[in-house]
């Protein structure tokens, strides 16, 4: 059986206690993970400080950026071994990990060190009544031990957003992957020994969140910041830790994101972006779609072309390059889907797909499958509408004007993000500059630049990271005065 041990000061540590990871395609046990208890987490933290008053604390930008660029150029020599890891635990298909993330897991590094090496910090020449004056310069320190709480939807791809910059700070870390998804931060350790990380920058330990590894880690005192992604639940009970030395947070948690599609938009485009972001990573995107508002003279178009999208998509093994969508995370989840599922037909859905969980050949009937589901004729405040699912499934509603789609667009607690599909660009701008939401996408989904801001408002996060404003959160900015 695979053991997938802790990662703490550049060793494989196992532990006294173990937990079981299952395969969502099939739930055959796949390996077995070392639970980091208290003790485990306390030595991640100290190694991890150790780290900061060695070799690390003192390196040259220019190194610590050629240390990253070997990262992530050992993550593309090892691109096959994090493809299987990252498929076998979370069962997507191949053919999307390929392209989005593992690639995303090496530009992760890249993209921060070449910020890192290329962002000025400012400098301003001061008037004093002396006459002599004083210069002053701003410099930039890291935040020292940075927890990482990861969630398991893009598990690599989502952990080196965080990792990626707080190393090219100068930061050490602590990782807490989803106890669902161990093996990639895992992976990432072999490569931090290969490319000659200083022991103790990067760590990782695994467990759950209450009583275990993420909570022992986000209420340890000798950690300064906190980095989470994640449900809003979590974010408020990690909150609630951080309190605890007024320690900084930075949070990406759970959206209930809209679509908006104008009668005049590309329909195919519109289509096929929709499609997309329903049903991709089986739903389980924290960007993804599960309002969509269509203006009602292409209501019953856009509803027939994105129930045959949907019905057209293949369920199956992650190997398999016929396959479309795989299965959900856990039975668990599995569980909570499937609820919402039911709860939109007490409430009166018209289910136009879908609806329950697939019949599926062989050992796959094991797994955590669901059907792609599309709903028409709740009103705006029935529960699928205003509750985050994670799953693949939409409700779509008509509307009839810009005004009123805007206003029930933003009557949700969650603004992550929205997709606008128009061929008026003045609306466009008029739309996106009035949604309530971190990102807005005009003609377009998920499509990333990573020198922008991310993140959301309301209570679907607090902060942004990408570009340079991942430095506001992983470095001290310092004023330096001089009197001349
Ligand atoms: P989750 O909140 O259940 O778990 C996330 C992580 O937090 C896991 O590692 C978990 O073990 C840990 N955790 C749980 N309770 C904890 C506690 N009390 N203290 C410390 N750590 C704790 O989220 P999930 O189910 O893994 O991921 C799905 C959720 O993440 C969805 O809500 C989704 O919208 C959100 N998400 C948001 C973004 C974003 O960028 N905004 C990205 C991906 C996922
Ligand atoms: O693309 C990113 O940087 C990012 N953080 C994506 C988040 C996706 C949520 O599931």
């Amino acid at each position: 059986m695979k053991q997938i041990k802790n990662f703490i000061d550049g060793q494989f540590v196992a532990s006294k206690t173990w937990f079981d990871k299952r395969s969502p395609v099939d739930n055959t046990l796949i390996a077995q993970v070392a639970e980091a208890g208290q003790t485990d987490v306390d030595t991640a933290v100290k190694a991890a400080r150790a780290a900061l008053n060695g070799p690390w604390g003192q390196m040259a930008i220019a190194d610590r950026v050629d240390l990253l660029y070997g990262v992530a150029d050992e993550i593309n020599r090892r691109f096959d071994d994090f493809l299987e890891a990252e498929c076998a635990d979370t069962g997507k298909p191949m053919s999307l990990a390929r392209h989005v993330d593992i690639p995303r897991g090496a530009a992760n590094f890249k993209i921060f060190a070449d910020v890192v090496k290329n962002v000025p910090t400012e400098f301003f020449e001061t008037a004093t009544p002396d006459g002599r004056g004083a210069l002053n310069y701003a410099m930039r320190r890291p935040v020292g031990v940075v927890g990482v709480i990861c969630p398991w939807n893009l598990p690599l791809l989502l952990m080196t957003w965080k990792v990626g910059p707080a190393l090219a700070c100068g930061n050490a870390v602590v990782v807490k992957p989803s106890e669902e998804t161990p093996q990639t931060a895992t992976l990432l350790g072999e490569v931090m020994n290969a490319v000659g990380m200083p022991k103790g920058v990067y760590n990782v330990v695994h467990g759950f969140g209450p009583d275990s590894a993420g909570e022992h880690l986000t209420t340890h005192p000798g950690v300064n910041a906190i980095t989470f992604t994640g449900e809003t639940r979590t974010g408020t009970a990690i909150m609630r830790a951080a309190a605890e030395g007024a320690r900084p947070v930075s949070f990406e948690m759970g959206g209930k994101n809209a679509a908006i599609v104008f009668a005049d938009c590309d329909f195919d485009a519109a289509i096929e972006g929709t499609l997309r972001s329903c049903f991709i990573n089986c739903g389980q995107v924290c960007l993804g779609t599960e309002r969509v508002y269509v203006e009602r003279p292409i209501f019953d178009r856009f509803v027939a072309a994105l129930k045959s999208g949907a019905e057209a998509m293949k369920l199956g093994r992650p190997n398999d390059p016929s396959t479309g969508i795989g299965p959900l995370i856990s039975k668990e989840h599995q569980n909570k889907v499937l609820s919402y599922y039911q709860k939109a037909v007490a409430e009166g859905a018209t289910v136009i797909t879908g609806g329950g969980v697939p019949k599926m050949d062989g050992e796959l009937d094991q797994g955590c499958w669901i059907q792609p589901t599309i709903w028409t004729g709740l009103g705006d405040d029935a529960t699928v509408c205003r509750e985050e699912i994670f799953g693949p499934c939409c409700h779509i509603a008509p509307f009839d004007s810009e005004e009123d789609v805007i206003r029930r667009a933003n009557d949700n607690v969650y603004g992550l993000a929205t997709a606008i599909w128009t061929t008026n660009l003045a609306r466009a701008h008029r739309v996106a500059g009035r949604i309530e939401v971190g990102l807005a996408w005009v003609n377009s989904w998920f499509l990333r630049d990573l020198r922008t801001p991310f993140g959301g408002a309301k209570q679907s996060g607090i902060g942004r990271e990408g570009g340079v404003h991942s430095l506001e959160f992983y470095t001290e900015l310092k004023n330096v005065c001089i009197k001349l």
